[in-house]
This record gives C-alpha cells, sequence and structure tokens, in this order.
C-alpha cells in the first residue's frame, strides 16, 4: 500500500468510525455516564412488601439492540428498527406488580369508583382529536361504544401482507366490545376472573393505576424486568424460543394470521399465572397481552434517551402513522407470532394510539419508594372500602335480618 493510499484508508476508517460513533453515542446532556454508584438496589428497610409486587433491584443494564434491520437481509428475530441503538441504562430499583392487573383486581376498582372504561362510552368526536386522529372522517354510525378486536373472518382471498400495517385488515373495532365483552356483548367474562384485564386504553389504565396508589412503569423499567434484571437475553428465560418443547409464554403458533396451531392451548388470554415466572417472580411478562407503558412512543427514541432512569421522549413519533399521539406497549400478546410481530421478545416495542384499547392490551402497575406515601394512603382508602362493604353485605348464611 503507498503512503498515499494508506492515509487515504485511514481517513476513510475514521470517517466511518465517527459515523458509528455519532449513531451509537446518544447525544444530549443528560447522556454523560452517571457513574451508577449511587443506584437504588434495596428497598427501604421497614417497608412490607407492597401487595401483589415484586422488588426488582436497581443496576445498569443495556437496552435495545445493536441491530438495524435492512429490508431483504436475514433478520430471523424480526427485529424492528425501533430497538436501534443498544445503550447503557442505570435504573433505581422499583416494585413491579407480579402479574399483569386481572379482571378480578380491575372489577373491584370499578365496584368502589364507578369508573366507567373508554371502550364503555360513545366516543365524541373531541375524544378522538385527542390523539391527533382527524375525526371529521369518521362517520356519525361508527361513533360508538367498542373497541378492537380481531376479525377471524378477514378477507383471506385478497389479503395483502408485507406492506406498511398490513395487520389493519386483520383488525376491526367491535361495537359493544369492552373489558366485560372482550369478544362482544356476547361474550362475558365468568370464566376470565383472573385473566388480564383487556379492552382499556391508556387513560383506563393510569387511572387504575392511580386509584392502587402506583403507577405504571417505565419502558426502560418494563425491558430491564423482562431481560430478567438486564441480562442479555432474548426471552424472559433465555435465549431459545420454545426449550425442549415447552411452551413459557401464551403467543401464537403458525403462520400468522393464516393458520393457527394452538400449541400453547390458550387461543386468546391466558390466566395470569398459567405459565412459569421469570426468575424475579414476574408471570406474563412476556405474552398473554400487551402492557401499557407510562412513556411516549418514538421510534428514535434509543439514539437521545438520558442514561438514567429515562422517562420517555417529550413528543410521539411513530413514521408509520405521523400525528398520531401514542404510548409504549411491551411485552407482546397471545396474537404475537414468529413470522412477524415477534412482541414476545424482551428488547421488542410496540405502541397503541392512546384513546384506542384492543382485546389483547393490558396493563400492570410499578411503584418506586418516592410514592410510598401515597401508596399507603389508597390502600388505606381501599381498605376501609372494603371492610364497609364486608359489614354491608351479610355473610353467606347469616340469618335474614332478625332485628325486624
Ligand atoms: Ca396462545
Ligand atoms: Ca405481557
Amino acid at each position: 500500500m503507498t503512503k498515499r493510499l494508506y492515509i487515504m484508508a485511514l481517513g476513510a476508517v475514521l470517517v466511518c468510525g465517527l459515523l458509528l460513533a455519532a449513531v451509537l453515542v446518544p447525544s444530549g446532556a443528560d447522556s454523560v455516564a452517571t457513574g451508577a454508584t449511587d443506584l437504588t438496589t434495596t428497598p427501604p428497610t421497614a417497608t412490607t412488601t407492597p401487595d401483589n409486587m415484586v422488588w426488582i433491584p436497581g443496576g445498569t443494564f443495556t437496552m435495545g439492540l445493536d441491530f438495524y434491520p435492512v429490508p431483504g437481509e436475514e433478520n430471523p428475530h424480526r427485529v424492528k428498527n425501533d430497538e436501534y441503538p443498544a445503550h447503557e441504562v442505570d435504573l433505581d430499583g422499583y416494585w413491579l406488580e407480579e402479574t399483569p392487573i386481572t379482571n378480578r383486581m380491575f372489577a373491584e376498582f370499578v365496584e368502589m369508583t364507578g369508573y366507567v372504561t373508554f371502550a364503555e362510552k360513545k366516543p365524541t368526536r373531541e375524544d378522538f382529536a385527542r390523539s391527533g386522529v382527524d375525526a371529521s372522517l369518521i362517520p356519525e354510525d361508527k361513533l360508538n361504544a367498542g373497541s378492537i378486536c380481531y376479525n377471524r373472518n378477514f378477507d383471506r382471498d385478497n389479503l395483502v401482507t408485507g406492506v406498511q400495517n398490513w395487520e389493519y385488515q386483520v383488525w376491526h373495532v367491535v361495537d359493544g366490545a369492552d373489558w366485560r365483552h372482550p369478544e362482544g356483548p356476547d361474550s362475558n367474562i365468568d370464566d376470565r376472573m383472573d385473566h388480564p384485564v383487556v379492552h382499556v386504553n391508556w387513560d383506563d389504565a393510569v387511572a387504575y393505576c392511580n386509584w392502587a396508589g402506583k403507577r405504571l412503569p417505565t419502558e426502560a423499567e418494563f425491558e430491564f424486568a423482562s431481560r430478567n434484571g438486564g441480562q442479555d437475553i432474548l426471552y424472559p428465560w433465555g435465549n431459545e424460543l420454545v426449550p425442549e418443547g415447552k411452551y413459557l409464554a401464551n403467543f401464537w403458533q403458525g403462520e400468522f394470521p393464516l393458520t393457527f396451531d394452538n400449541a400453547d392451548g390458550y387461543a386468546t388470554t391466558s390466566p395470569v399465572r398459567a405459565f412459569p415466572s421469570n426468575e424475579l417472580g414476574l408471570y406474563d411478562i412476556s405474552g398473554n397481552v400487551w402492557e401499557w407503558c407510562a412513556d411516549l412512543y418514538h421510534a428514535d427514541y434509543y439514539r437521545e434517551s438520558p442514561r438514567r432512569n429515562p422517562q420517555g421522549p417529550t413528543e410521539s413519533f411513530d413514521p408509520t402513522e405521523p400525528g398520531i399521539v401514542k404510548r409504549v406497549q411491551r411485552g407482546g400478546s397471545f396474537m404475537c407470532n414468529v413470522n412477524n410481530c415477534t412482541g414476545y421478545r424482551s428488547s421488542a416495542r410496540m405502541r397503541g394510539e392512546i384513546m384506542s384499547s384492543s382485546f389483547h392490551g393490558g396493563f400492570r402497575c410499578a411503584l418506586d419508594p418516592s410514592g410510598l406515601d401515597a401508596y399507603h394512603a389508597a390502600q388505606a382508602k381501599i381498605a376501609a372500602w372494603r371492610k364497609s362493604r364486608a359489614t354491608d353485605q351479610p355473610s353467606p348464611g347469616a340469618a335474614p335480618d332478625e332485628t325486624s
């Protein structure tokens, strides 16, 4: 190599290196390494573990993936480009709900507060305007109480896959679908009280968390938990989707949406402890239902995410639907499949329009030590309500009103 060629080659390497560094190194004032020596790893002393929650010790982990999928190149795990780039995150410790919020848990919240979910009400055009949807396009006869379900009778002959948002062809809004009627007015949850609540939009999830004195987890907290405390793994249990033929999460087996094998035994939601927990003691952190996170969704957020306790971007951006306000959903659902969605991977991201709910979307709550006072205050109110309710209702077998 001549000296001139060598210098040119070195220059090219440097330019590439700089470009790579520019892509890989998060920008912004908050991206300076915090050292992570002062992260909370143990819960406050003398604190009893909040109901149905697991303490997740804080730590440093690599969030996202250093793989940017390019069309036509091999991508066996169907990684999406919003998972790029991998970046270091420092998290303080927090509690996370052991399971998604169940119908039984949500029913108690509704009974105590009289809360009505968005899907149960006839929406107005102003409601949709909140998420940036051009509501003038919605015909009057479509403004009904209802929610999104899978359309089992989608047009198989004319299905076009592989184009942006092609999945919309297999979904439809069902009038009368809500958390008590997961597949529409003729369905019910009588046999599903321990299944995750579904058909809750982001506001509904936040309302429940507030009532319980908790909050939604951040996206980083969800991924850290799904990675079993930040490990370099594909799934909450390791790197094999079905180790030794054993299904460890509720997802879709078959070629979505054309074939469905039901090898894991659950066509829709499953009871929240039907599959084993991960090592942290969390159930359904992968599969069963998508779970709302606190963060707004931005496809490029990882390029500028602050290092410590990231809370999400200040603006939402989904390149496939710019202008629509979306929040992050995580963990994958019973509809996730190997040929397209793979949302059960620990680093997989999803987003939902904030006013929308669906038959495969739920949530779980989080809590951190700074929220303990609010948590105890909220739980004291709930305990008092439970007590008054118990005294209002005669116990089974009690004699009918003996005083009269
Ligand atoms: Ca399944
Ligand atoms: Ca899940």
